[in-house]
């Protein structure tokens, strides 16, 4: 910090710096430059440029997936109001995202001058309301609030997991901070809300009670387990407990699928291996870690069948079974208790194991999907992210098993397409252990693909791999066919890292088996970013049978 009492800009990154985050995704803006200011003299902070706030968005949510939180600054007005579908999608995904925004300062908001990036209209906190949704907290920052306010801001967004809203005038960003500084703690030192020790035990109690009653039991871990960061924990209960576990097309990766007690991906009819339906609706007893298990998507659109009375929802902050409820007890402190206190269970049996695709495809023939995905699953090893875009590749990719130690990231609930290319930008910058790859579809690469450039200028090494049908295919699955509005325009996606100033980075584009093969192992071998196209035939995309769509759309509506 350049003087010896901080600034409150300078006092609001360090304190986040504390927490161990070590980038900040953003747009430069003028309102903003104490806080951009502030960053680049931080030496525990590098500041990376974004093609735009809604990519810097979605970068700061793919950090927050691996480190556990991250930073996002924008300016105002015109950069926060950029920035909010990714914002958005971190609140719904629980991602705590620092969201910093730096506006005009108190004389001119006092004065009602009329100022850039405004209606003109003298009213300058209309946006922060906007802004403000996108969050689980917000703070209007002055010198003398500042320190509080950061504390109880890094709570409540490190408690309900979620982002936090953080808007500074520029005049008194400049400003020397009032109060005694507050030096913070590495992000997995931070203690976390601790439940009512009473209603703790009552849950625990209750979910023991049910345990000890049934015979046949399954775990449905959600998103939370890694968003809180208990996938250890987890892993204990596990080992304590020994019972039989499933993950969802929400919550796979959270958790390793070559765990013993992994029976598969639990999604309705679509699950993987099949019988799994019949197994975990059939389990007498059903601990929902997140419940969020019953979203449409998630279960090949509401075809799962878990009684209510048979499930037990261990949620981010309570317990429910039914008409019972208790508050007041995190999920954390839920685990922990009866990872101690659990009896070993019956491991529940699935004959069919999840494997490794076959390789089919001779080297003369077109790339399709059918050769894709097992050569995709075959080059994965462990400490790799393979970063999954919304779209046909997430129908492929969810029933894919992982081998160990592979971790699996999409953004499955808010499914907004664009998300993946700079979400993987994130991800590779947080991931220190391995490769990260990228699935997408073109379509969706076609709505941030401009932070190609960003992951060149700063050396990162993702693996792409652009899926070219020249349409958005799974809008054709889910309808008729025949739209326009379905066709893409057709870019020649392996010519972009060039055109962005990327140098080192092996491109191709590949529309044969053997170009395929040639590709994945110049990609392996490589010392740098990959970035492959593949050509996957249109006439992939059917859409499904129109009773399926109507029952869908119309008739499976759970009341
Ligand atoms: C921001 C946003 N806009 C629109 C949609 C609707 N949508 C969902 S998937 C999709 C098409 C994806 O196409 P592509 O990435 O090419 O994948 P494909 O299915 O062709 O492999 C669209 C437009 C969305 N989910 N998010
Ligand atoms: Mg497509």
């Amino acid at each position: 910090m350049s003087s010896i009492i901080p600034t409150v800009a300078e006092y609001v990154v360090n304190r986040l710096a504390d927490l161990g985050i070590d980038r900040v995704f953003g747009v430069p803006g003028d309102y903003a430059f104490p806080f951009a200011d502030a960053i680049e003299e931080c030496e525990r902070l590098e500041w990376i440029s974004c093609a735009n706030e809604l990519n810097a968005a979605y970068a700061a949510d793919g950090y927050a997936r691996v480190y556990g939180a991250s930073i996002l600054s924008t300016t105002y007005a015109v950069g926060e109001l950029s920035a909010l579908n990714g914002v958005m999608g971190s609140k719904s995904q629980r991602l705590p995202v620092f969201f910093i925004v730096g506006s005009p300062s108190t004389q001119i908001q006092r004065q009602g001058l009329v100022t850039h990036h405004t209606l003109g209209d003298g009213i300058f906190n209309q946006f922060q309301s906007i802004s403000a949704a996108a969050c689980c907290v917000s703070t209007n920052l002055t010198p003398d609030n500042v320190v509080d306010e950061m504390e109880r801001v890094i709570r409540e967004a490190l408690r309900l997991s979620a982002p936090a809203y953080i808007i500074l005038p520029m005049d008194f960003a400049r400003m020397p901070i009032m109060g005694q500084p507050v030096k913070g703690q590495l992000l997995n030192a931070v203690k976390r809300t601790k439940s009512d020790p009473a209603s703790l035990d009552a849950a625990v109690q209750f979910v023991l009670n049910k345990v000890n009653g049934a015979k046949q039991i399954v775990a449905l871990p959600s998103n939370l387990i890694a968003t809180y960061g208990l996938t250890n924990q987890f892993v204990e209960f596990l080992k304590q407990s020994g019972m039989s576990y499933a993950t969802s097309p929400m919550s796979k990766g959270v958790i390793s699928e070559t765990h013993p007690n992994y029976l598969g991906l639990y999604s309705g009819v679509t699950s993987s291996p099949p019988a799994l339906k019949s197994i975990v609706e059939g389990a007498d007893l059903i601990l929902d870690l997140g419940g969020l298990i019953n979203e449409d998507i998630n279960t090949g659109n509401w075809t799962s069948n878990l009684a209510p009375d048979k499930t037990i929802v261990i949620g981010d902050h309570f317990v429910k079974m039914g008409g019972t409820l208790f508050s007041g007890v995190t999920l954390e402190d839920m685990l922990i208790e009866l990872t101690q206190k659990i009896r070993p269970v019956a491991k529940l049996q699935l004959d069919e194991k999840p494997l490794q695709f076959p390789i089919v495809g001779a080297p003369s023939d077109s790339t399709s999907s059918a050769n894709f995905y097992p050569r995709l699953q075959k080059m994965l090893r462990s400490g790799d992210v393979l970063v999954a875009e919304t779209g046909t590749c997430m129908l492929f990719l969810t029933p894919m098993w992982l081998p160990e130690g592979v971790g699996f990231q999409a953004q499955a609930l808010w499914g907004s397409i664009g998300w993946a290319t700079p979400a993987a930008e994130g991800i590779c910058m947080a991931n220190k252990s391995g490769r990260t790859i990228l699935v997408t579809g073109d379509g969706s690469h076609q709505l941030t693909a401009n932070e190609i450039g960003t992951m060149g200028r700063y050396g990162i090494k993702p693996i792409i791999f652009v899926l070219n049908n020249a349409l958005y295919g799974v809008e054709i699955i889910v309808s008729e066919s025949g739209w326009k509005y379905d066709d893409i325009a057709q870019w020649n996606y392996s010519y972009l890292p060039g055109a962005m100033g990327c140098s080192d980075w092996f491109c191709a584009k590949v529309s044969t088996v053997a170009e395929l093969d040639a590709a994945i192992e110049k990609a392996n071998a490589h010392d740098g970013a990959s970035y492959i196209e593949v050509m996957i035939p249109a006439s992939e995309s059917k859409p499904v049978d129109i009773a399926l769509q109507n029952h869908v759309y119309k008739a499976n509506i759970p009341v």
